[in-house]
């Protein structure tokens, strides 16, 4: 690039990033992580994909796409809760819907298998560049949101292992919260979840890269504030919003 090229390209790139943050505010698109110096991308990445995909579905795949081997990321959590559980079949497993809700709820698995269930072949891919197609078996988040009634004032959806020992959480806004391919997995290619791929539970976003879809769920809670920038990997190096 000639320097006149750089500085054209600056000045243009500066005045977007000006248009886009006003654009995000005015629709109240703009996310927990948009200080800093990587902000202004953040918000133009996060209010251009909303504002120009929209409600859009995450690709699904025909059966014969299937990985044959899944790659499993990471280990299970080392606690001893954990292991008790596992040891037990996960029979006492129980995910608690809580925060801004008309009523607050706990379920079993079994009880959350006894909901309305939906079946989806997409792919989690993750940033470092890998990826897997796989079929997922759960509950739409929406339905066990709808149940528990989202107080009009709520904007985010705070989903974590917080009943483990585990640091690790995220978020998502609710239009992702409430979009049909957004899932509580119980089931994978057949088969209970397999704890290395977050079983018993673990929240399938279809719609954003592998990290925010998060392993061994046991809370999801509605809120009008998030902490920090939105999520512990966002406090770390990553986005926020992570649509792919
Ligand atoms: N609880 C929890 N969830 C997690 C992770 C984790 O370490 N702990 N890793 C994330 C990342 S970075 C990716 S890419 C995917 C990996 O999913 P997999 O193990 O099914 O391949 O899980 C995500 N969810
Ligand atoms: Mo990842």
């Amino acid at each position: 690039m000639t320097r006149r090229n750089l500085l054209v390209t600056g000045v243009a790139a500066t005045a977007a990033a000006a248009t886009a943050a006003r654009l995000a505010e005015q629709y109240g698109l703009v996310p927990p992580d948009s200080g800093g110096i990587y902000g202004p991308g953040e918000t133009l990445t996060y209010a251009a994909q909303r504002l120009l995909t929209g409600n859009s579905l995450a690709r699904e795949f025909p059966t014969s796409k299937i990985s044959k081997s899944p790659y499993p990321n990471g280990k299970p959590p080392a606690d001893e809760l954990f292991k008790s559980l596992q040891a037990n079949g996960f029979a006492d497993w129980k995910l608690s819907v809580e925060g801004m809700v008309a009523r607050p709820a706990t379920y079993s698995l079994a009880e959350l298998r006894a909901l309305p269930a939906k079946t989806q072949i997409t792919q989690l891919a993750c940033e470092e560049g890998w990826s897997y197609i796989a079929e997922w078996i759960g509950v739409p988040l929406s339905h066990v949101l709808t149940v528990a009634g989202i107080l009009p004032q709520a904007k985010y959806l705070v989903y974590s292992s917080s009943a483990l020992k585990s640091r690790r959480w995220d978020s998502l806004d609710l239009a992702e919260a409430m979009h049909p391919q957004t899932l509580i997995t119980y089931g994978m290619n057949g088969g209970d979840l397999p704890v290395g791929h977050g079983g018993p539970l673990r929240l399938r976003v279809p719609r954003q890269l592998g990290y925010k879809s998060h392993k061994f769920l046991t809370t999801v809670s509605v809120t009008d504030k998030l902490k920090g920038r939105g999520s512990s990997a966002a406090d770390g190096a990553y986005s926020w919003y992570a649509g792919i």
